[in-house]
């Protein structure tokens, strides 16, 4: 620009009205110094007055930029124009000119509940506005990501009203990606991996990959107005009625219920389904209808949003249920006949039945399960039994009466008499639900499986292994691992105990349950990859376990060694397995159970494997039967779940 060419005259003739003439003749003589350095004061100002023009008309795509903060954040920006797509009881969306830039989203969430500005806008209408761009956390949690939005609207001028509105529909004009969720979860376990929380997605602030990564895909359609045709439904409600959901697009892991398990990608690191998104509540008042694994919804429109640490599509009105899948829950298939060929053949069940006390209502249901679904196998791993008086923080510990209950339970419908086998926590050392003390325990039918004679270990007596070569041996039986080690601080002993059939054939087994998951951070969060918690003590547990089972093989490599329980984590999550993982076998995999379904539990939009059992070579050498059972994950409605895990049956053989 010079101060003699048209712009920077115009420039000039508004800021010095009729002196301008004289001011041009002024500056075009370029001999004299006054002129040169009045052109170049001239045009100094009228450069800044023409870029302040430019900012004041800024576009919704300039305000979203292709990275995850708002280039302009903080500034206030003027004739902001748009097509308004939602009204919320606290501002409103609106719809700008399509970015060629797919990083870059055209649509942009007004906050404001000045009821003038909110009751002067439709849907519908074209507005012209300003305002201030601002990055806004729903609360001060340092783990939710940001949302841009435009705050203190002002000069809101409708242009016109009853324009059309067309969403971007997902799985036509845009499709998520499937395996990552955010390019900083580096590491061989990808979003499982260690070190977690080791860089934060708001302090790096990257450009957006949308084409490879879940996060950056919504982010990229942070505001706009999207359809989800057929979407499929997840998983259950949670407390706000919100579900997540896939529409009809490209996805990876689908089982056969029409979950999304959570899987390894083709390329070995884990698939963390970033290609689901959560249904929030209708912006119309409309409550969502009850989903459940599976389902099929009609098609939703609604806005994408962020809150509370995960993304949204807030639909404009309420889904309904087109179908649901099946109710009936198949029974095992695993049953131990008993027969003279079956004299090796040994069948077990491991279920955690979610905080069992002698009064709990799903007691019953429980040991229906036992006996119809896993039909009575020979021993049942449980977890989660909790002490004689249930929750009441009265000090009892023990839970003969727990255990008696629910055997009597099975008997009385099966004639089934199960024996069983546990030891008793120290009172409120082992976590879970304050006062209830809950544990492991085996039970046994006792004409197949009698315990070793031994001793029963107390609270704090660790097990040992003895014995001679090629024949091992336990000092108290059953017993509890490292009970006094700071490895198990808050949270459950695993249960060991040491079995002989009635042909003399003999079996270890540990019964676990490891620190909850409690504490983590979400997936869709600052923190990357998510915090994962408490990782160190569950990787230390698994260290634990795997030290007792190494003590036995290295006294007898062909023992018969089986652990199973509530592991609160994937196998995925390499680097806690790894140890346990390198002399025993997931028997998921000895058995082939296709990897997309092996799943025991649903957690936000994963079906997922938290319930494990591996075994030791020597009956991974014989013929090895597994069988989810997915009476809770499948329930028909959440409140008819008995527990947040499905139980499991297999079917062994020790000789
Ligand atoms: C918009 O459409 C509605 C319904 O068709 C009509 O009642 C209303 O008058 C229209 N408004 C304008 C400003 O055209
Ligand atoms: C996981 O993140 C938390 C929170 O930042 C941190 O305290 C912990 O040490 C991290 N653990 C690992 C194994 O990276
Ligand atoms: C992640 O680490 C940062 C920095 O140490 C910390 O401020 C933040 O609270 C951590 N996030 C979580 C979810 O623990
Ligand atoms: C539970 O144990 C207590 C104490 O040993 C005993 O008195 C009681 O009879 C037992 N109850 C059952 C149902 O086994
Ligand atoms: C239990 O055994 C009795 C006597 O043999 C028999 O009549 C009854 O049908 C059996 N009940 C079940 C549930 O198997
Ligand atoms: C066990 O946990 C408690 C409560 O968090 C803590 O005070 C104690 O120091 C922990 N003990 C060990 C050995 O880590
Ligand atoms: C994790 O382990 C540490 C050290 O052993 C212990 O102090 C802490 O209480 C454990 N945390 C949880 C949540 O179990
Ligand atoms: C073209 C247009 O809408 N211009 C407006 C831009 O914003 C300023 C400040 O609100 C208005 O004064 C202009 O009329």
């Amino acid at each position: 620009m010079s101060a003699t060419d048209p712009e920077t005259l115009a420039c000039a003739q508004s800021v010095l009205g009729d002196g301008v003439a004289r001011l041009s003749s002024y500056t075009s003589d370029s001999t004299s110094v006054i002129g040169v350095v009045m052109a170049k004061l001239l045009s100094l100002f009228c450069l800044t007055a023409v870029s302040l023009s430019a900012v004041s008309s800024t576009t919704i795509a300039e305000i979203q930029g292709s990275t995850w903060h708002s280039p302009l954040t903080g500034q206030t920006v003027h004739n902001v124009t748009g097509t308004v797509t939602a009204k919320t009881t606290s501002g409103f969306y609106i719809v700008g000119e399509k970015s060629d830039d797919v990083r870059v989203s055209n649509g942009l969430y007004i906050f404001t509940s000045a009821a003038t500005v909110l009751n002067a806008v439709a849907v519908g209408d074209a507005i012209s506005l300003s305002g201030k761009v601002a990055e806004f956390r729903s609360n001060s949690n340092p783990n939710y990501l940001f949302l841009t939005e435009l705050t203190s609207p002002t000069n809101v001028v409708r242009l016109s009203s009853n324009n059309t509105i067309t969403p971007v529909v997902l799985g036509k004009d845009r499709s998520p990606p499937t395996q990552y969720l955010s390019s900083l979860d580096t590491g061989a376990d990808g979003f499982l991996s260690v070190p977690n929380n080791s860089t934060r997605i708001e302090e790096v602030n990257a450009n957006l990959q949308p084409e490879k990564y879940g996060l950056d895909f919504w982010e990229s359609l942070e505001g706009q107005l999207v359809t989800i045709p057929k979407p499929t439904a997840l998983g259950f409600q949670n407390n706000y009625g919100e579900f997540w959901v896939h529409g009809d697009w490209a996805v990876t892991g689908k089982n056969k219920r029409g979950g999304l398990t959570l899987n390894f990608g083709p390329d070995g690191v884990p698939d963390g389904n970033p290609e689901a998104v959560m249904l929030g509540s209708p912006l119309d008042g409309t409550k969502n209808p009850l989903p459940a694994l599976g389902a099929q919804l009609s098609d939703v429109t609604g806005v994408v949003t962020y809150s509370f640490g995960y993304y949204y599509v807030l639909p404009l009105t309420a889904p309904t249920v087109v179908s649901r899948p099946d109710s009936t829950i198949p029974s095992t298939t695993l049953v131990n006949k008993h027969g003279l060929l079956d004299l090796c053949t040994i069948t077990f069940g491991d279920y955690n039945v979610e905080n069992l006390a002698p009064t709990s209502a799903h007691l019953p249901t429980v040991a229906n399960h036992i006996v119809t679904l896993l039909k009575t196998p020979d021993f049942l791993f449980l977890q989660e039994i909790q002490d004689n008086s249930g929750p009441t923080n009265d000090g009892t510990v023990s839970a003969n009466v727990t255990l008696a209950t629910l055997i009597k339970a099975i008997a009385d419908i099966s004639n089934v008499t199960y024996s069983w086998a546990s030891v008793d926590p120290v009172d409120g050392q082992d976590g879970g639900q304050p006062g209830g003390n809950i544990r492991t325990a085996f039970l046994y039918r006792p004409e197949v499986l009698k315990l070793v004679k031994g001793t029963a270990g107390g609270s704090l007596d660790p097990v040992k292994v003895e014995g001679r070569l090629g024949h091992a041996k336990l000092n108290l039986n059953p017993a509890r691992i490292e009970p006094t080690s700071g490895t198990w601080n808050e949270t459950r002993k695993p249960l060991v105990a040491h079995w002989q059939t009635k042909l003399g054939f003999e079996l270890f087994t540990v019964n676990v349950h490891l620190s909850s998951k409690g504490g983590s951070s979400s997936t869709q969060g600052d923190a990357r990859p998510p915090v994962n918690s408490p990782i160190e003590n569950r990787t230390k547990q698994v260290g634990s376990v795997t030290g007792f089972i190494k003590a036995v093989l290295d006294v007898d490599r062909n023992a018969n060694i089986v652990v199973a329980g509530d592991f609160n984590e994937y196998i995925q999550t390499r680097s806690v397995y790894q140890p346990l993982t390198s002399l025993m076998t997931d028997i998921d995999e000895a058995a082939k159970i296709p990897e997309y379904e092996r799943y025991s539990y649903v957690f936000d939009q994963n079906s997922q494997q938290l319930d494990h059992v591996l075994i030791s070579p020597a009956i991974k050498k014989r013929k090895v039967e597994f069988e989810h059972i997915h009476v809770n994950t499948w329930s028909p409605t959440l409140s008819a779940r008995i527990s947040d895990h499905d139980p499991s049956v297999g079917r062994i053989r020790v000789c």
